[in-house]
């Protein structure tokens, strides 16, 4: 390795002995910030047959980044005063699933890998709106057309496990690592879903078949996982080669905060992650809701209120007294819907996040975290608002973050630029915003489409509560809004 300025940490393994152990699938920034750090630690402390081979599921920019230097990427993390290089070595190879996903297979099938984690993000869950597997999906129809030549991760899971079986290799073990609600078992779900459809295709029907040696072979532990990572921009870029000396294509950014809780289910074996700062548990649940409510759904709302407010960053929306006050509501009303018994020290969590939230040196752009909220707010904002109201308090607060979400979808090509963030219902929800419909009317069709709510005695409620801050929003803005709140 090149030499470089001695306050950057670099691998002090020798990065030729490790072995693959882990296939990682959507290898983006996240990853890079988050698992592969964790990894980098135990590989540094001897645990070398758990080296990661990445895969993207879609593009090869992060294989071309890479692949030049090596696979090295420098880990920046920054705090409002500080900044502290890494040079994480713990990605050995890279792969394009599109150009070769018999190069993928034959990762995800090689004895040595026990263990597939997932960032894909939410929308590649491929659920439809009442949350089973969307079985229309082009990518689903092509995958159970053509098992071998998958395009999407069910795909790939299912056709690896199949020849895993067939072969008397044990199965690996599918760590979810993405912001979904009991991400394991709902990717657990999904993928015995898939089964069941590959295997009537084959005429296989019952105990033989792929579906139940998913349900009752494979282990689908889930995780919490937690980094804010903003995207990398060209400043950052060069300002990092000037602090190297040297060019790193895709260097990452993070801040100081780093959180991994894991239930502990590797029947094929893991790193002892425990030793690095990885949380192991029997139940993730309180950790995963509670991240997705106060965190995540936090996140949302100064995203949708900053984009209205004209803040570009969320630590400039944050600094927004008034966003900052709606911010502190929103846990408040959050908070009830969070079990009372498993420990969680809520105060203290929503004081950290404050000071996360503040960090002026990470610049996390609020359309970055605006970007497909259809898949986002169930988890986030939806469920906690729902239970409120079965609890008999009014969720006002969740509900002008829903609200939020549309008035800012409305506001592109408006008051906001085109393509500012996306979101997979953006045509069909750009045809409802083109019928003008009367406000109710609208949000209720949003609700249709995103599948918010779906089914519940309290669907009309949350819809009456998001229309009358919609209308707000639209007369007067955020201002207006926040005003009109009780
Ligand atoms: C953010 C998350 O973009 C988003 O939707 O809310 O990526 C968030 O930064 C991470 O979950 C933090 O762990």
């Amino acid at each position: 390795m090149l030499a470089l300025p001695a306050l950057v940490a670099t691998p002090s393994y020798a990065r030729n002995k490790v072995l693959p152990g882990i296939v990682h699938l959507g290898v983006g920034a996240f990853h890079r910030a988050h698992q592969a750090a964790y990894v980098d630690d135990c590989l540094a402390a001897g645990e070398t047959d758990w080296g990661i081979v990445g895969v993207s599921l879609r593009s090869a920019d992060t294989r071309d980044a890479l692949t030049p230097q090596d696979g090295l990427y420098t880990l920046a993390i920054r705090s409002s005063g500080a900044e502290k290089l890494q040079v994480i070595g713990s990605i050995g190879a890279m792969l394009v699933a599109p150009e070769d996903p018999g190069a993928v297979l034959a990762a995800l099938t090689d004895p040595r890998t026990r263990i597939v984690t997932l960032t894909i993000t939410e929308k590649a869950y491929l659920r439809a709106a009442g949350g089973g597997l969307d079985t229309a999906h082009p990518d689903i129809v092509h995958d159970l057309a053509t098992p071998e030549l998958p395009k999407t991760a069910h795909g790939f899971l299912a056709e690896a496990l199949a020849r895993r079986r067939a072969a008397g290799t044990p199965p690996f073990t599918v760590l979810c690592c993405d912001n979904l609600p009991a991400n394991g078992a709902t990717l657990h779900r999904l993928l015995v879903e898939f089964a069941e459809l590959r295997d009537a295709n084959l005429g296989v029907k019952g105990d033989g078949g792929l579906a139940d040696h998913i349900a009752h072979r494979v282990a689908f532990p889930s995780s919490m996982v937690d980094r804010i990572v903003p995207a990398t921009t060209d400043v950052d870029r060069t300002r990092i080669a000037e602090e190297l000396g040297v060019e790193d294509a895709w260097p990452v950014m993070t801040e100081p905060f780093c959180q991994w809780v894991v239930e502990d289910n590797f029947p094929g074996g893991r790193p002892a992650w425990e030793k690095f700062g990885v949380t192991m548990v029997d139940d993730v649940r309180p950790f995963e809701d509670m991240k997705l409510r106060l965190l995540n759904g936090s996140h949302s709302a100064i995203a949708y209120l900053g984009l209205l407010s004209d803040h570009a960053t969320v630590d400039r929306a944050f600094a927004d007294p008034a966003i900052r006050q709606f911010v502190d509501r929103l846990w408040a009303e959050a908070i009830p819907t969070l079990p009372a018994d498993a420990g969680l020290d809520t105060s203290a969590y929503t004081a950290e996040l404050a000071e996360r939230f503040s960090n002026t040196a990470l610049a996390h752009r609020t359309a970055q975290i605006a970007n497909d909220g259809s898949q986002k707010l169930p988890q986030r904002i939806v469920a906690s608002a729902l239970e409120c109201i079965e609890a008999g308090s009014v969720p006002e607060h969740l509900t002008l973050v829903i609200a939020a979400w549309i008035a800012a979808c409305e506001a592109r090509g408006k008051t906001l630029p085109e393509s500012h963030f996306t979101d997979p219902l953006d045509e069909r929800l750009t045809a409802l915003f083109g019928r003008s419909l009367p406000t109710e009317e609208t949000v209720a069709a949003v609700f249709d489409l995103a599948g918010f709510a779906g089914g519940s005695a309290e669907r009309q409620t949350l819809v009456e509560l998001a229309a009358a801050h919609l209308v707000h929003l639209r007369q007067g803005g955020v201002t207006l809004a926040l005003a009109a709140l009780g």
